[in-house]
């Protein structure tokens, strides 16, 4: 590589979205730092800039999807629903960047597709597509678990003559279904909260589903102002509560150790409870074992069917759409707002996809093995290469020469999902086998870029030139990762959460299963012992046990 006789920058942030954006003002404002953003987006929002589809909500309530490092911010942004929509969360996003002057911190429409270790010079070099390059010491990419979706499947997509629109890439300017006849791919979390939407708009919807879903009503409404006004004067006693709790927001425990436990009654008296507008309380406070217990799980996942035979009118329509052959939550389970009561339209259609499979898109439709659909929009819902796929398109060659999709060919290897060894001075906020998802981001976000940066801190104040985690270190977490994993249900189904939804990607589960508070215990050990399990310069520990 050309050698670049002094380092650009001290760091360099890859995307403004939550992650990008909060590491831009600690490292810029707070620890002075010379820093430099990169975004592919014209603007600042990360998923929330991209992902403009109708009925693009956050299933976490706004006032735990938000930053809790600036009071100001805190007290005087007002949420208007208790679920926040996409546009809010940008306008959110887009106040934070404003307020704190971070978008002259960034380089937008640039795309980062080459980011190579520089052993002798001890700095990676970035280079955008347009062929610019930039050194710097570190680099924090926050680049998100869902920022590249999957690629198209289906051969005939280059042939087709009608509109295309992919939900994680949605044109600004909206999309106008009115009377045309609409074809949905995909029945994940994405395109139940968009089919009820469409279906409102479209001459005729059509929703091709391989795998249905278990999905329960969002509940959404305007929020409250007085109930906002009491949080805003509790914020900090609401952040610290949801620190303390698995999924990082203020849901109570569950309310009984098992599902298996309790009488049929009671059982059912839990899950009324948090059926409607409950969220994900329907997993973290209902029943302790139902991520741990098939037939505990079993419980929870009849009752969703019997809404769904209670909410659609067609009974063999409720049967398609009912899931039979996974685990509640399993895969993300989706919410919604009129998702069922959407197949009791006039308008709206669904094929199964297991009875008749794809063959191919056409030039004017879709080919199934039992007949042919003309379109004249197709909307793909069909999902993302998630976790590792947004680290693997940044080009990164590590120590040595190696490609991390060399290093990654069965699966992510990394320390705490947030560092890799071989690619020493890089951290990754919501990395693969980190906490990311299974917890409510924001809060986490803030809990990886702190320990990232302070990392970043003790490397230079130890005059450390290439800081990597150790190969035990990364191995022990590995296991640690399965071991978690497996003690659940999510290793025995097929999902996005162990990489199968992307064929030929290894299977593995991309994530840390063990929840938000053991995770930050497991940071603050690590950081504690000196961030044991980091190698300063060659003085290599062991990971903590
Ligand atoms: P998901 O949850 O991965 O959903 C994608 C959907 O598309 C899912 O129903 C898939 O069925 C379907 N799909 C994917 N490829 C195909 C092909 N080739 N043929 C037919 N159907 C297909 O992505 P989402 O965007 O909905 O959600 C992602 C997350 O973003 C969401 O959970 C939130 O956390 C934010 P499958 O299940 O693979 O049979």
């Amino acid at each position: 590589g050309r050698e670049a006789p002094t380092t650009d920058l001290d760091l360099a942030i890859i995307g403004a979205g939550f992650s990008g954006l909060y590491a831009m003002h600690k490292a810029r404002d707070v620890m002075g730092l010379n820093v430099q953003g990169f975004e592919a987006g014209g603007g600042v929002g990360g998923t929330w800039y991209w992902n403009r589809y109708p009925g693009a909500r956050c299933d976490i309530e706004s006032i735990y999807y938000s930053y809790s490092f600036d009071d100001e911010i805190a007290k005087k942004w007002r949420w208007s629903e208790k679920f926040a929509g996409q546009p809010e969360i940008l306008a959110y996003l887009e106040h934070v960047a404003d307020k704190l002057d971070l978008r002259r911190g960034f380089a937008f429409d640039t795309r980062i597709v080459s980011t190579v270790w520089n052993e002798a010079a001890g700095h990676w070099t970035l280079t955008s597509e347009d062929g610019a390059s930039t050194t710097a010491r570190f680099v924090i990419a926050g680049t998100g678990p869902l920022s590249i979706p999957k690629e198209n499947e289906f051969p005939g997509l280059a042939h087709y003559t009608g509109e295309v629109h992919r939900t994680g890439k949605w044109p600004h300017e909206g999309v106008d279904f009115a009377g045309k006849r609409v074809a949905v791919i995909g029945t994940g979390a994405t395109a139940i909260q968009a089919i009820p939407r469409i279906a409102e708009q479209a001459g005729t919807l059509t929703v091709f589903q391989r795998t249905p879903n278990f999905a329960a009503p969002l509940d959404n409404g305007p929020l409250d102002p007085t109930e906002l006004d009491d949080v805003i004067a509790n914020y900090a006693q609401v952040r610290e509560n949801s620190r303390n709790r698995f999924i990082g927001a203020d849901y109570p425990l569950p309310e009984h150790p098992s599902a298996l436990g309790v009488s049929d009654d009671e059982r059912k008296r839990v899950y009324d409870k948090y059926y409607v507008g409950g969220g994900f309380r329907m997993i973290t406070s209902t029943f302790g074992d139902l991520m741990f217990s098939a037939e505990a799980n079993e419980t929870v996942s009849e009752y969703l069917r019997e809404r769904i035979r209670e909410r659609v009118k067609d009974p063999k329509t409720a049967e398609i759409l009912s899931p039979r052959n996974h685990f509640y939550a399993t895969k993300r389970p989706p919410f919604e707002t009129g998702y069922y009561e959407a197949y009791n339209r006039e308008n709206v259609s669904l094929v199964d996809l297991r009875a008749t499979p794809i063959e191919d898109i056409t030039e004017r439709g879709i080919r199934t093995t039992d007949a042919e659909y003309e379109f004249d929009v197709l909307v793909l819902a069909t999902g993302f290469d998630a976790f590792t796929g947004p680290l693997l398109q940044l080009g990164l060659v590590g120590r040595d020469g190696v490609r991390l999709s060399d290093y990654w060919a069965d699966g992510p290897h990394t320390y705490l999902g947030i560092a890799i060894t071989g690619f020493p001075n890089l951290f990754m906020p919501m990395g693969p086998q980190s906490v990311c998802i299974h917890i409510n981001n924001p809060p986490g976000i803030e809990d990886h870029v702190d320990f990232a940066l302070r990392a970043i801190a003790a490397a230079t104040e130890r005059g450390t030139t290439a800081l990597e985690p150790t190969i035990e270190a990364t191995d022990q977490w590995n296991s640690y990762i399965w071991g978690i994993a497996d003690s659940t249900l999510m290793t025995k189904v097929e999902s996005w959460y162990m990489g199968s939804n992307v064929p030929g990607k290894p299977r593995a589960p991309l994530f840390f299963a063990g929840g938000a508070v053991l995770y930050r215990a497991i940071f603050a050990q690590v950081e504690g012992n000196g961030f044991a399990g980091f190698a300063f310069d060659g003085a290599a520990e062991a990971i903590p046990t």
